[in-house]
């Protein structure tokens, strides 16, 4: 956070320069090629064949003749930028034309394609020859260029040794997308690349561990990540690995399964048996079943297999679990009342205990791994963090986890947005040109309606969270009353509320807001782990009364009933802290594509995919691309692409002298261009314009000399 960044600002100003005005009249003019947009939401490529008033003919590719308004059509860019892999290269930065490219791609398993510095993953959904030894090797020594997950990782890795400066690959997109195989990828790349016999398939085997653990299949992803990774590969010196780290994200619900066999290399027998017997307990807990006893709903224990195998494996005795699942302790004045649970009140308990043994075990196997593959072995220099976590969410019904997967988002949109701009910048500067008038675009107002105090969304949800009367209409209503005025927020009908985030606005409903933020955990089930004879819940049990104490200045009994964190709050706290990590790193940013919504390879959903470009912010990306120069090239390759049409010969053959005159004798207006110290940059459109010069002098000089070879490039 310390570092000297950029002020971010929603500036638009363009220093009163046209940026992109007159581009449609040109192509009409000129008689360019076209999308023509379709009812059904597709874009259809042709070419303008005539122009009169507000009627354009165009003739479509596949033969047929469309009459429609100039509002209906954007410029296709011209057949020499037909799929090229950054789509900074595109002279018009459009929808259809970045959804041509990257399909066009995708259909020659070209599955990888650059938006600027971004790399954008199309998930192939099949296996594709990309992978291995050889391009892990081709990659090293520079002899392949085109984008790939393996040339980020040889970036980071380089700019880690030539700078010292630890790096980070921030890896985004929808579950489904790809970011787990894309992490794995790029540690297959660093891994090989350390060179340290074993561990490299040691870092690899912690994810299978993890995945065990740690996945479920959902209907978007058969084996989807319920948690976010931050997987840190930490080098020597010389380049070498030597160790890694691994961090956890909690985002919403934890998946409770847990019979995959497990390939625990790194863990002792011992610890083995630990792990086995507790995720028994979890499944046994999830056997126990509840009758009802009395007309007010409250339950006892059906006396089964469950309770009894499971207060064994927990080591507890039947009726101590009994106790902690049916009933709870109240203060009233000096006394304690003990209070029979409802029905729903003890399905909620013992699905809370099955929930919180889980996630502090899969935690425990966490610091289990991580004290396996720790360092020690070589000297730690610096390292490379890779971060899989998931990306912005909006579906028809938005709940609480997508609450706060899309407020962790909104930050990570920001440490995206600060980079880009930065680095732009920093390339203008490099170049000496002027760069006052980038475009860029905030997303402040929305993370200070999630952050503000007292007012702001997780500090209100708090409040009411702590209030016993409150429900999730009267927090919505909170919200209305107190928000209103904020940009990013409004009001909905009842029980609801939208924020306009990054990538669009998306409407939360507030039922389970209070409950789900609460911590579901009650001080019964903790003192019965803690007093537990098996090891694992007493360690579970002290982990869980550390974490509710704030610097430990609260006796244990305090710590559970009045200081207990929300949900929110702590992950809040976890999202700074990642941050904090994040921006001590030069960070590299991959984002993944689902194609297609039915897990089918060379399958290509236009909709779909750029729903999702819009959501991970590359059409973001590219639009800041366009607002500045998109196209950068030497002035030695511009001169030998364009030299060839310069009619006067001009007194200097030096490349920048020939690059301006060519500028100058096909009037490119100034504000088009600028001549930096040793590329030129030029804004979007104007490649488009000068590659049609050319063909059309190419086309003349053709007529006049039938054996025309070469003369340019
Ligand atoms: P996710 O991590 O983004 O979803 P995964 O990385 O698990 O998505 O990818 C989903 C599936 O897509 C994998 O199981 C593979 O079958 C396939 N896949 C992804 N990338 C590749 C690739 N480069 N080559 C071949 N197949 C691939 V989630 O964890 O659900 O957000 O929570
Ligand atoms: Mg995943």
């Amino acid at each position: 956070v310390s570092k000297e960044l950029p002020s971010v600002s929603p500036r638009t100003k363009t220093n009163g320069k046209p940026v992109f005005t007159d581009t449609m009249d040109y192509v009409l003019q000129k008689k360019l090629r076209v999308w023509c947009s379709s009812p059904d939401a597709t874009w259809k490529l042709g070419q303008i064949q005539s122009v009169s008033g507000d009627d354009v003919e165009i003739l479509l590719v596949n033969g047929e003749v469309l009459t429609l308004s100039p509002d209906r059509l954007l410029p296709a860019n011209p057949d020499i930028l037909d799929g090229v892999d950054n789509l900074i290269h595109l002279s018009y930065l459009n929808e259809p034309s970045v959804l041509y490219d990257l399909q066009s791609r995708y259909s020659r398993d070209l599955i990888y394609t650059k938006a600027g510095p971004v790399l954008v993953a199309v998930n192939p959904l099949k296996e594709v020859a990309l992978y291995g030894k050889d391009f892990i090797s081709q990659y090293r020594k520079k002899l392949n260029d085109d984008p790939h997950v393996y040339a980020i990782a040889d970036l980071a890795f380089n700019e880690m040794r030539r700078d010292g400066v630890n790096q980070s690959i921030i890896i985004s997109g929808e579950s489904g997308a790809g970011k787990t195989e894309t992490a794995k990828i790029a540690m297959q790349y660093l891994a090989t690349l350390g060179d340290a016999r074993g561990m490299e398939s040691e870092v690899l085997q912690s994810n299978a561990i993890l995945e065990a653990l740690g996945n479920a299949k959902t209907s978007r992803n058969d084996n989807s990540s319920r948690f976010g990774k931050l997987t840190e590969i930490h080098f020597s010196e010389t380049g070498k690995l030597s160790g890694a780290k691994i961090q956890t994200f909690e985002g919403g619900s934890k998946s409770n399964r847990g019979e995959d066999a497990l390939d625990i290399i790194q863990i002792s027998k011992e610890d083995q048996m630990k792990l086995f017997s507790m995720l028994a307990a979890v499944l046994w807990l999830g056997n126990i079943s509840f009758s009802v006893i009395d007309n007010e709903n409250h339950v006892e224990i059906v006396s089964n297999e469950g309770l009894a195998t499971a207060a064994k494996l927990l080591g507890c005795s039947a009726p101590q679990l009994m106790n902690a699942l049916t009933t709870r302790k109240i203060q009233a004045g000096k006394d304690n009342i003990i209070q029979k649970l409802t029905l729903t009140q003890a399905i909620d308990a013992r699905d809370a205990l099955a929930k919180s043994i889980y996630a502090h075990l899969f935690d425990w196997v966490v610091e289990q791994i991580n004290h396996s593959l720790g360092t020690g072995r070589e000297h730690t220099w610096r390292s490379i963090s890779i971060l899989d976590i998931y990306g912005f969410e909006s579906f028809i019904k938005n709940g609480f986890e997508q609450f706060c997967i899309n407020y962790a988002n909104e930050r990570l949109q920001q440490h995206f947005n600060r980079h880009l701009f930065k680095l732009e910048q920093e390339e203008y500067l490099e170049d000496g040109i002027d760069w006052a008038n980038v475009e860029f675009v905030d997303n402040a107002d929305c993370l200070t309606l999630f952050e503000k105090k007292p007012l702001g969304l997780l500090s209100l949800l708090d409040e009411e969270s702590t209030f016993p009367k409150a429900t999730d209409f009267s927090f919505a209503n909170k919200l209305k009353q107190h928000l209103r005025g904020n940009s990013a927020f409004r009001g909905e009908q009842e029980g609801a509320f939208k924020i306009c985030h990054y990538a669009g606005e998306v409407t939360y409903d507030t039922t389970g807001f209070l409950e789900k933020n609460r911590d579901p955990l009650n001080s019964e089930l903790i003192q019965l782990l803690s007093s537990c004879k098996s090891e694992l819940p007493k360690y579970f049990a002290s982990v869980m009364v550390a974490d509710s104490q704030n610097k430990s200045t609260l006796s244990w009994h305090s710590a559970f009933d009045s200081q207990k964190q929300s949900v929110v709050t702590k992950f809040k706290a976890q999202l700074f802290k990642l941050m904090q990590q994040l921006e001590n790193t030069t960070p590299h940013f991959i984002r993944c594509i689902q194609p297609n919504s039915k897990q089918r390879p060379m399958l290509f959903e236009h909709d779909l995919v750029s729903h999702q470009l819009k959501c991970c912010g590359v059409l973001e990306v590219v639009r800041i691309s366009r607002a500045g120069y998109p196209t950068r090239m030497t002035h030695q390759q511009f001169a030998e692409r364009y030299g060839c049409l310069l009619l006067r010969s001009i007194a200097s053959q030096d490349p920048l002298s020939i690059s301006v005159a060519v500028l100058q004798q096909f009037n490119i207006p100034p504000e088009m261009y600028q001549v930096g110290y040793t590329k030129l940059f030029l804004r979007t459109g104007q490649v488009a314009a000068l590659e049609n010069a050319k063909n059309r002098m190419l086309h003349g000089a053709l007529r006049i000399q039938k054996n025309f070879r070469g003369l340019c490039t």
